[in-house]
């Protein structure tokens, strides 16, 4: 049953026709099969650290720590192993399970390199799943890091390939793609999402996720971020994402890729706690968990507690690497 559920052969109509089903429709096929593969009261919470700030080369449109865009963040060098190690120990002791630190970097340096080995090394022995984004990766430098202890790697693709080179220009779509082959090919498991609400089409949105669900396997990880509009950079007027249509991404992220983790990611500090529960009834069923994002704030730990609460919405407690690969 499951191999014909878990596919790599979307095609744009039928991504295109799940985009438009009734809203009912698309969540009630979304349920299933999240209940199939997952337990659906449970949720896994990550907690981000953001250990090299600001002063990036890059020139991503929807990102404050580009060096291009005056946002006025101050730029800070990599962090020291004692206040990562100080955060990690945070983020676990408030039930997180996986710490994933995040560079503005465009790629990692040798030097660079070396002191994140240490700081995957450290973080995976307090217990904690460990996740890192430091932009592209060379084969060597994955091999490391899967060496040192490294569970995932975070790399998006951002949107679709044709509307791409209207948010980045200083590395390729191809560029994404060669470093989410090389992490694979290293043996760590892949997070990789995109943005919505950066003026895409919904078509983009659709071709986004096709683009995912037919990387055989799965990334394990899918985040869904909204869009954060940060003054100073060019999509600080963006058009705000209307809740259904956002609720509808998750909806189809969940179907194209049944057993990933889909979270929902950035952006929900601006979204109504009904628009939370219902990305949780289109299947998404992970967090960032935490009080901070990279550069900007997120949904509070309390806020996230009383949610999960009244949800009925249970920690999970060890973080396997993603859903039951059989239905039952
Ligand atoms: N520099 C590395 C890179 O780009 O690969 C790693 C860090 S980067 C901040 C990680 C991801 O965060 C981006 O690919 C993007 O999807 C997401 N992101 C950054 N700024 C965002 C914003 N303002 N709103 C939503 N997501 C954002
Ligand atoms: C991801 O997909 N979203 C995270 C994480 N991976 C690294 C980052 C969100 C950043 C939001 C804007 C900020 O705080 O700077
Ligand atoms: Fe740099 Fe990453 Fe931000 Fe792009 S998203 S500007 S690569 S930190």
């Amino acid at each position: 049953m499951s191999a014909e559920i878990i596919r790599h052969d979307w095609t744009a109509d039928e991504v295109a026709a799940l985009m438009r089903l009734p809203f009912n429709d698309l969540l009630y096929r979304a349920q299933g099969l999240h209940r199939a593969f997952f337990d659906a009261n449970e949720v896994q919470l990550s907690t981000l650290m953001n250990i090299k700030s600001g002063a990036c080369p890059e020139d991503c449109a929807y990102c404050p720590q580009s060096a291009r865009f005056d946002t006025g963040l101050k730029p800070e060098p990599l962090a020291e192993l004692g206040e990562v190690l100080e955060q990690a120990r945070a983020a676990r002791a408030a039930g997180a399970t996986r710490f994933c630190m995040g560079a503005a970097w465009r790629s990692p340096k040798e030097r660079d390199l070396q002191q994140v080995e240490t700081l995957v090394r450290e973080v995976k022995a307090l217990g904690l799943q460990t996740c890192v984004t430091l932009g592209m990766l060379h084969p060597g430098q994955a091999d490391r890091l899967k060496t040192a202890g490294l569970d995932y790697y975070n790399h998006n693709l951002d949107t679709s390939p044709d509307f791409y080179p209207q948010i980045i220009s200083t590395r390729t779509y191809q560029d994404r793609l060669d470093t989410l082959e090389t992490v694979r090919a290293a043996g760590i498991h892949v997070c990789c999402g995109g943005i919505i609400g950066m003026g895409e089409s919904v078509a983009d949105r659709g071709e986004l996720l096709r683009t995912l669900a037919c990387m055989d396997p799965h990334p394990e990880s899918v985040p869904v971020n909204q869009l954060v509009a940060v003054e100073g950079t060019p999509l600080a007027t963006a058009e705000p994402t209307e809740p259904l249509e956002f609720v509808r991404t998750i909806a189809v992220a969940r179907i194209l890729m049944p057993a990933s983790r889909v979270r929902l990611s950035a952006g929900r500090e601006q979204m109504s706690d009904e628009t939370q529960a219902l990305c949780f009834l289109a299947g998404a069923n992970s967090v960032f968990y935490g009080e901070r994002l990279l550069t900007t704030s997120n949904a509070g730990v309390e806020h996230d507690r009383r949610l999960f609460d009244r949800l009925g919405l249970k920690a999970e407690a060890s973080g396997g690497p993603a859903g039951r690969q059989q239905a039952p």
